[in-house]
């Protein structure tokens, strides 16, 4: 896969030159470019933006500036434009996109390429997300949670280690990937241990140190249902009925 992120603070995404994603880009497995939106200003100043039209506090990001750094780097719009089966997105980090989640992760795993428009100020001007929309492309404002940032960068590097992870080969244990949070089965994950055994006079579950795997099994069936039900009981009222059986509906 191919990610471009395109920002003012360029030195801001450093970091994914670290630990699984960078390991990613050495391998091959992840194309990742962090380009300087101001490389596409044309005054000696650099603008990149200016006063909201109707007023109000802040800067706003020009559209033109924008339009072509795009236009740059986004290929010819698919004819056929169906969501999440290749081709590029456009991804605007924004305070006021949906909730990014694991499906979105999930989604934007399968794409050639994504582009990451990250916005600064009061954030981008809305003809941008329009104008890419209405050419073909596949455009998705998404928030990382409810809370404010100063920028779209950290978010972009949360979004790209999310998605990253996902692609073929980059987390060594396919596995893994499987009982995580957010997974398959709806339920946060179940609390682990490793040695020693005691600690602090803190002993692990007996059961894990049983060998017995359906024991195993069903013991961190029910903690994970315990814990969901006491941090995220919206997960909880979101899961299907079927999935519970007699035992975890008494958890
Ligand atoms: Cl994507 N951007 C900014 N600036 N703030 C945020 C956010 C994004 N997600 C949550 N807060």
């Amino acid at each position: 896969m191919r990610i471009d992120v395109v920002t003012i603070f360029p030195d801001y995404l450093a970091a994914l030159d670290l630990s699984l994603v960078g390991k990613a880009r050495r391998a091959g497995l992840l194309d990742l470019r962090v380009h300087d939106l101001r490389d596409w200003t044309t005054d000696r100043h650099r603008t990149v933006d200016d006063t909201p039209f109707g007023g109000g506090a802040g800067m706003v990001m020009r559209p033109d500036v924008w339009g072509r750094a795009l236009d740059d780097l986004l290929p010819e719009p698919a004819a056929d434009t169906g969501a999440g089966t290749g081709g590029a997105h456009v991804v605007v980090p924004t305070p006021s996109g949906d909730v990014f989640t694991q499906r979105h992760a999930e989604e934007l795993a399968t794409e050639d390429q994504l582009v990451v428009a990250c916005g600064r100020y009061e954030g981008i001007d809305a003809r941008v997300a329009e104008h890419y929309r209405a050419a073909g492309h596949r455009v998705s404002e998404l928030s990382i949670g409810d809370y404010v940032l100063n920028g779209g960068e950290v978010a972009a590097m949360v979004m790209v280690e999310a998605v990253g992870r996902l692609l073929p080969g980059v987390v060594g244990n396919p596995h893994s990937l499987v009982e995580e949070s957010h997974g398959a089965a709806g339920l946060l994950e179940y609390p682990v241990y490793t040695k020693p055994p005691a600690w602090d006079g803190r002993e692990v579950p007996e059961v894990l140190l049983s060998g017995h795997h359906a024991r195993i099994d069903r013991w961190r069936r029910d903690r994970a249902l315990e814990r969901t039900a006491a941090r995220r009981p919206d997960m909880v009222a979101a899961l299907d009925p079927d999935v519970l059986d007699a035992h975890d509906r008494e958890v």
